[in-house]
């Protein structure tokens, strides 16, 4: 079932707090499996946009500690008509994985940027080492990317305007949101137009869909059955 599985793993936290347990996720319950990673500086929300996406509204938002490693989430989504299942990717921004980063990025179908709108350093570290890496590791050159200025509910603090996030998101061709993960002000509207800009990239689709996927796993079979029947003959 590897349409199920996410294609890097890194490194786990002990437990996977997805919203849907890997048992409860048969694989004809939804049309594409997109990867999904959130990066950005350590404290700028990451963590906490994610939970605010995957819980539910009644739900009261708790405050979290720092992500050790590399943790991910599961969310099905409906857009469009399409049942999406999103494996949502969540790095420690204080961590740095050395070889393993490039397998973190590999195959990703979304990316989402991460700053601070109360932290400048945030902001200017998204230029000059997050997008950079992205640059870099990314393989898809489909890739859709998004950039989130989080915590706009302190908007008294703020230190980065909405308009250098605009200019920032047009620099990389990227979306781009201001949201706050504690209010969820935007939040669902972020990952729903990424899974939609995701939607409207043929390359993107493919690679997410359960039928090439299924066709990729026939063909595999198939030659490895063609190689074993030449071996014995
Ligand atoms: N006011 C406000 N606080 C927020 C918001 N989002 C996150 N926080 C707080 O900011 C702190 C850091 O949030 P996290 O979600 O842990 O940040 P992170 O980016 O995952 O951090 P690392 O895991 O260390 O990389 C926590 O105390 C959150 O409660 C927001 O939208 N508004
Ligand atoms: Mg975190």
């Amino acid at each position: 079932m590897g349409s199920s599985s996410p294609s890097a793993t890194p490194y786990l936290n002990g437990e996977n707090r997805g919203s849907l347990k890997r048992s409860q996720i048969s694989p004809t319950s939804y049309d594409y499996s997109f990867k999904i990673l959130v990066i950005g500086d350590s404290g700028v929300g990451k963590s906490s946009l994610l939970l605010s996406f995957i819980s539910a509204p009644e739900d009261p938002l708790q405050d979290i500690s720092p992500t050790i490693g590399v943790d991910f989430k599961m969310k099905m989504l409906s857009v469009e008509g399409k049942r999406l299942k999103l494996t949502i990717w969540d790095t420690a921004g204080q961590e740095r994985f050395g070889t393993l980063t490039s397998s973190y990025y590999r195959g990703a179908h979304g990316i989402i940027l991460v700053y601070d709108v109360t932290r400048r350093e945030t902001f200017t570290n998204l230029s000059e080492i997050w997008a950079r890496e992205v640059d870099l590791y990314s393989t898809n050159p489909d890739c859709v990317k998004i950039l989130v200025g989080n915590k706009v509910d302190r908007d008294v603090e703020r230190a980065v305007t909405v308009e250098e996030g605009m200019a920032l998101a047009k620099e990389h061709d990227c979306l781009f949101y201001e949201c706050s993960a504690r209010t969820r002000a935007n939040v669902q509207q972020c990952f729903k137009d990424l899974a939609l800009k995701i939607l409207d990239k043929p390359g993107l689709l493919e690679q997410g869909s359960v039928v090439v996927k299924r066709q990729i796993l026939k063909e595999k079979q198939l030659s490895q059955k063609k190689r074993s029947d030449n071996c014995c003959s």
